[in-house]
């Protein structure tokens, strides 16, 4: 297994770290050359020269430290042979899910399906632009995961969750669904790590859909059972439950490594109630604004957190009509915070 070359997580390492989440993707216009000639998404995401490419873009351009790599949560229902496309102005469009052939997948078949992947991760940890700094593997969480493969679609464009996904779905089959997807998660996880992944995200990016009554189902025992496996394996683990209706909450039945909050969290609350690591918050369109809009918003996050560990990253992805170069004074401002 690689070492662990430094740690994003112990602010001990170096002040305000900072990376963003969808860093490498559409604001960029090198990417967005890569992307018109790359029409199928699934294709250009296992196209392991041209993902690690991807990978490091946003690391020339900023001083950033930490690399993410150019994946997608979907390569999941993707890798357990749910076809999965992207089409234009729609989104991702995913095939009706067969559970009998899911039962079946072998593991190796899954992770040879998804080796360009673990391959680009490989190449790119060992790049000289991430020598010193993490590189982030990822996954969906199992709830985020579980809507996409049962709604098929954005649950964006889902008006009733009942109808659109528990509809689809016979109550007996919940658990073996759910099992399923932990299962091949933790291979994905493994994958990763094995290949240089220094840190795992889990997005749970739907985590906001659900009534508080089911979270314990669908998002703490299944996270709870990811999270500790990333642990043992000696990698850390960052949280994202997407506008979950408590963090504290959270934090006590998961015990992440690390959280990042959403732009509807109270910075100034929730650092009275969590004391693990918090990453994130600044709403990603505050980079759309100006830049003294953005010096203001980003110095409230970075004074708020100065006696606190905090990696600074948005309370989203960047959006994709933002300017480069607001993020390259947002970087410059962060590493000149005093
Ligand atoms: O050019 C394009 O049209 C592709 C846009 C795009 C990109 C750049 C998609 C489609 N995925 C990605 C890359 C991606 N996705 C990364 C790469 C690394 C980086 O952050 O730079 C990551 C980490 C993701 C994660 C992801 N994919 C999430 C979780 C984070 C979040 O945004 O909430 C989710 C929900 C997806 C699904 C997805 N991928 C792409 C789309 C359009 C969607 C659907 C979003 C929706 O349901 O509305």
């Amino acid at each position: 297994m690689t070492p662990i070359k430094t740690c994003i997580v112990d602010k001990s390492n170096k002040k305000n770290p900072v990376w963003f989440m969808r860093q490498a993707g559409r604001y960029l216009p090198e990417f967005r050359e890569i992307r018109k000639e790359n029409p199928n998404f699934i294709e250009l995401c296992l196209n392991k020269n041209l993902t690690p490419e991807i990978t490091l873009q946003p690391l020339k351009r900023f001083e950033l430290d930490a690399a993410i790599i150019f994946s997608d949560i979907l390569m999941l229902p993707y890798g357990l042979g749910q076809k999965v496309e992207f089409k234009k102005n729609y989104g991702p469009s995913l095939e009706d899910l067969d559970l009998n052939k899911l039962l079946n997948v072998k593991d190796e078949d899954f992770t040879n399906k998804l080796k360009p992947v673990y391959d680009a991760i490989n190449i790119v940890s060992k790049d000289k632009l991430v020598d010193e700094k993490d590189l982030f593997g990822f996954i969906g969480a199992p709830w985020t995961i579980f809507v996409y493969m049962l709604n098929k679609k954005s649950p964006k464009l889902a008006k009733d969750l009942k109808n659109s996904i528990f509809n689809k779905i016979q109550d007996k089959d919940i658990q073996k669904l759910l099992m399923i997807i932990v299962k091949f998660l933790k291979i994905h996880i493994k994958n990763q790590i094995e290949n240089g992944a220094s840190m795992i995200q889990i997005f749970d990016s739907w985590a906001g859909l659900l009534e508080e009554e089911s979270y314990e189902d669908y998002i703490y025992n299944p996270t709870i059972e990811l999270v500790n496996y990333t642990k043992k394996l000696g990698v850390p683990v960052i949280c994202f439950p997407r506008n979950i209706k408590n963090y504290k909450k959270f934090c006590a039945k998961v015990n992440p490594s690390a959280v990042n909050i959403d732009y509807e969290v109270d910075p100034k609350i929730i650092i009275k109630e969590i004391k693990i690591p918090i990453q994130g918050g600044l709403d990603p369109k505050i980079l759309l604004s100006d830049k003294d809009q953005l010096k203001k918003e980003a110095n409230k996050y970075l004074e708020i957190f100065k006696d606190h560990p905090y990696i600074f990253n948005l309370g989203h992805g960047v959006l994709p009509e933002t300017d480069p170069n607001m993020v390259d004074y947002l970087v410059k401002l962060i590493k000149d915070f005093k």
